[in-house]
C-alpha cells in the first residue's frame, strides 16, 4: 500500500540504480535457502493467478482463491493450513510487514518508532507509523522474557513465534522502500539524541546508508528463520533485488508506472532477483474507472481486466485484479471468465513481439501492440494509446506456428467480445485504446487486450449472486433483490464474504442477511445474468447467525423455488446444517439473459439465512443429457438374495 508520489520517486531512483548495499554477508544464507528441496512448481503454465490481499481469511476465501497459484495474506496459521490442505502446491506468503505499524495497533515502546529530531514520529501514511529498523534503535526490556532488545530483534522473535513456516513459504513486505522520503532524510533522528542525523553525520548519504543497512539486516535475519524460504516485496530498487524473489506491481498502472517504465522495471527485476522469481501483478480497476469511460459497478469493466492480464502475460507474473487505491484497496477480489484460462495457454513460445507499423498516440508512454505466442494460443495487448485492429495476416507473419488458426474463447460475462469466433482478415479483433493524464507527467496509455486459442474453448466462470453488490456478487450480475423485512448483518459465522476485520466501508458491507420466520412475506430473489445458454448447477451457501450454530433457531425447511427454462421447481432446504460450503440444489437449464432465478422465502418456522447462490456452467443445452433414460419395457425385475 503506498502513495503514488512515493512510488514514482522510488521508480526513478531504482532505474538510476544509484543505491547499492553490501550483501556479502547475506550470500551464506541465500545459498542455504536455495539448496532446500522444494516440491512446489515455480513454473506453472500460463496464465498464472496470484494475489496480495488484506483479506483472504474466511471460509469463503478458501473457495474464492482455490485456483490461485500464489496467495499473500495476513498471518493466520489455521487458514494457511487449510489453503495447503486444499491445494498443496499453493505458494503462501504472510503479509508480515512490521517495518510500519498501524496506529490502531500501536503498542510498541516509544523509542522503537522512527522520529524526527524534535521527537515526532514519522507517519508512513495516515494510519501507520514507520519503525526504527536501524542498528541505532534503542534496546528496551518489555518484561516479556526477551530482555533488552531492539525493534528488529523483537520482529524476528515475533515472526518465529507467530507465523507457522510449515504452512507459509515466505514473507511478503508491503511498503519496502529503498529510501525514506527526502523530507524525512532531512530531519530523521535514528539515534534519538535530538540532532538531525544529516547534520550529525555529514549529509543525507550517511542517513540513507543507515536506513538501507537496516533493510539489509532485516533480510539477513528473516532468512535465518527456519522454514522462511522466499521474500517478495512491494517497492524496492535494483540494489536490493539479489535479496528477494520478486516484487508486486501494485495498482498497475497507477502506482507501478506508465507502460514503458513498467516494462523496464520488470526487466530490472527479472534480471536481478533470485530464483525462484515470484512477481505479483495487481491490475487496478480504479485506473480504468477514473480515467477511462466510467463503468458502474467498476468490477464490470472487462476491458480493464483484459488490458491487465494481457500486459501481465508479457512477463512471468501472477495476475489478479482488484478495485485499486481509494475504491476499497485490496479488499475485494472478483473472478472473471479469463481466470478460467489458468494454465490453458501453456508456456511461452516467444518473447513479446511488437507488431510493426502501428500508429502511437503522442504520449512518451505509448509502447505498441505487443503479441506473445504460447503453446496453445496467443496474447495481444494494445498499449499504443489509440484503438487498434489486428488481422489474422498480421499475426501470421510473426507466428512461429505460421498459418495457425486462432479463436476467441466463448465466455459468459462479456459474450460480445469473448464470442468464440475465429480471427480472420475479414473478422479482425479491435482493441480499444486511449491516453489520458493519470498519475504521471504525461498521459498514460489505456488499452485493451485478449487471449486467442488455437482450439475452440468455452470459459464461463461460476456466477455468484450475493447479498450485496460489493460482497462477492459476480461481475455482470446484480445482487439479490430483497422484499420485506430482511436484516443485513455480519453478526454470524461461515458466511460468504472475502473480508474479515479490515474496514473498507461500502466496499465490504454486511456479509449476509436473515429473516425471522413468517408467511412468505419476506422474499430473496437471486437473478443471475446468464451470458451463454446452457445447463448450470445451482448451489446455495449459508452460515449461521450468532457465534454458534444453535444460538438462534434456524429453518429446517426454508422454501426454495428455482425458475429455469424447465419451469418452476420447488423444495425446501435445511439451514441447520451444511454451513460454510456450497450445497448443490441440482442442474437446471437457463437461457441467456435474466429469466432464470432462485427465490427463498420465510414461510417456515425458523430463521432463514440469505447469503450467496452460485450457478456453475455444466454444458450446452444440446450437450448435456439430463433426461433420465426411459424405463425398460417388458422386463420383470426379481430381487436376488
Ligand atoms: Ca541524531
Ligand atoms: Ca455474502
Amino acid at each position: 500500500m503506498s502513495h503514488g508520489i512515493q512510488s514514482h520517486s522510488l521508480l526513478i531512483g531504482g532505474r538510476e540504480g544509484r543505491h547499492r548495499i553490501p550483501i556479502g554477508m547475506l550470500l551464506v544464507f541465500l545459498l542455504i535457502a536455495s539448496t532446500e528441496s522444494n516440491p512446489q512448481n515455480f513454473n506453472p503454465p500460463y496464465p498464472r493467478l496470484g494475489v496480495f490481499t488484506f483479506s483472504g481469511l474466511t471460509y469463503a476465501s478458501l473457495d474464492i482463491l482455490k485456483d490461485f497459484d500464489v496467495i499473500s495474506m495476513p498471518p493466520d496459521n489455521e487458514m494457511a493450513r487449510q489453503y495447503k490442505v486444499q491445494n498443496p502446491n499453493v505458494i503462501l506468503f504472510a503479509n508480515a510487514t512490521l517495518i510500519n505499524t498501524y496506529k490502531s495497533v500501536s503498542v510498541h515502546p516509544e523509542p522503537w518508532y522512527l522520529h524526527d529530531y524534535t521527537g515526532k514520529r514519522f507517519e508512513l501514511w495516515e494510519d501507520s507509523w514507520i519503525m526504527n529498523i536501524s542498528s541505532y534503535c534503542q534496546k528496551v526490556d518489555q518484561g516479556d522474557g526477551l530482555g533488552p532488545v531492539t525493534f528488529l530483534d523483537w520482529v524476528m522473535n515475533w515472526l518465529k513465534k507467530n507465523v507457522d513456516w510449515n504452512y507459509y513459504d515466505g514473507d511478503f513486505h508491503d511498503w519496502w522502500w529503498i529510501s525514506l522520503l527526502s523530507n524525512q532524510m532531512q530531519t530523521v533522528d535514528f539515534n534519538n539524541n535530538g540532532i538531525a542525523d544529516k547534520d550529525e553525520w555529514g549529509g543525507v548519504d550517511s542517513v540513507l546508508a543507515v536506513w538501507q543497512q537496516g533493510l539489509a539486516n532485516y533480510h539477513a535475519r528473516e532468512y535465518q528463520i527456519p522454514g522462511l524460504k522466499y521474500v517478495v516485496v512491494n517497492g524496492m530498487a535494483t540494489g536490493f533485488w539479489p535479496n528477494i524473489n520478486g516484487a508486486m506491481f501494485e495498482d498497475w498502472p497507477l502506482l507501478s508506472g506508465p507502460f514503458n517504465y513498467w516494462i523496464s522495471r520488470y526487466t530490472d527485476e527479472f534480471l536481478n532477483t533470485k530464483e525462484p522469481r515470484i512477481m505479483i501483478f495487481d491490475a487496478s480497476h480504479r485506473f480504468a474507472y477514473i480515467y477511462g469511460p466510467v463503468v458502474t459497478p467498476y468490477k464490470n469493466n472487462y476491458r480493464s481486466v483484459r488490458f491487465g492480464l494481457a500486459s501481465c502475460l508479457l512477463m512471468s507474473g501472477y495476475f489478479y485484479v482488484d478495485e485499486g487505491g481509494q475504491l476499497g484497496h485490496h479488499g475485494n477480489v472478483h473472478i472473471y471468465d479469463e481466470f478460467e484460462a489458468k494454465g490453458k495457454l501453456g508456456y511461452p513460445k516467444t518473447d513479446p513481439i511488437k507488431i510493426s507499423g502501428k500508429l502511437l498516440s503522442s504520449t512518451p508512454y505509448a509502447s505498441g501492440v505487443w503479441v506473445r505466442f504460447f503453446d496453445n494460443g496467443v496474447s495481444i495487448v494494445n498499449a499504443t494509446g489509440i484503438p487498434q485492429t489486428i488481422t489474422a495476416s498480421e499475426l501470421a507473419v510473426i507466428d512461429p506456428l505460421g498459418g495457425s488458426r486462432y479463436y476467441r474463447f466463448q465466455g459468459g460475462q462479456d459474450p460480445n467480445f469473448n464470442n468464440g469466433q475465429e480471427l480472420t482478415n475479414s473478422n479482425p479483433i479491435t482493441l480499444w485504446g486511449d491516453a489520458q493524464i493519470a498519475n504521471w507527467a504525461s498521459p498514460e496509455v489505456m488499452g485493451d487486450g485478449c487471449m486467442l486459442f488455437r482450439t475452440k474453448k468455452v470459459l464461463v466462470t461460476p456466477i455468484i449472486v450475493d447479498n450485496h453488490v460489493n460482497n462477492q456478487t459476480s461481475p455482470g450480475s446484480d445482487p439479490v433483490g430483497y422484499t420485506g423485512g430482511w436484516v443485513l448483518s455480519s453478526e454470524g459465522q461461515k458466511f460468504y464474504a472475502f473480508y474479515t476485520q479490515r474496514n473498507y466501508g461500502a466496499f465490504q458491507p454486511d456479509g449476509f442477511a436473515w429473516s425471522p420466520p413468517g408467511q412468505g412475506e419476506n422474499i430473496a430473489a437471486y437473478v443471475p445474468t446468464i451470458g451463454l445458454n446452457g445447463y448450470y448447477e445451482v448451489y446455495e451457501w449459508h452460515g449461521y447467525l450468532g457465534t454458534a450454530p444453535n444460538d438462534y433457531p434456524l429453518a429446517l425447511d426454508a422454501p426454495v423455488k428455482i425458475t429455469s427454462t424447465r419451469g418452476d421447481t420447488s423444495f425446501t432446504i435445511n439451514q441447520t446444517r451444511n454451513f460454510g460450503q456450497w450445497n448443490s440444489l441440482g442442474i437446471f437449464p437457463f437461457n441467456k439473459g435474466n429469466t432464470g432465478k432462485v427465490v427463498i422465502s420465510n414461510k417456515t418456522n425458523g430463521i432463514v439465512i440469505s447469503d450467496a447462490v452460485k450457478f456453475v456452467y455444466r454444458g450446452s443445452l444440446g450437450g448435456l443429457d439430463t433426461t433420465p433414460p426411459a424405463p425398460p419395457q417388458g422386463v420383470s425385475v426379481k430381487r436376488l438374495n
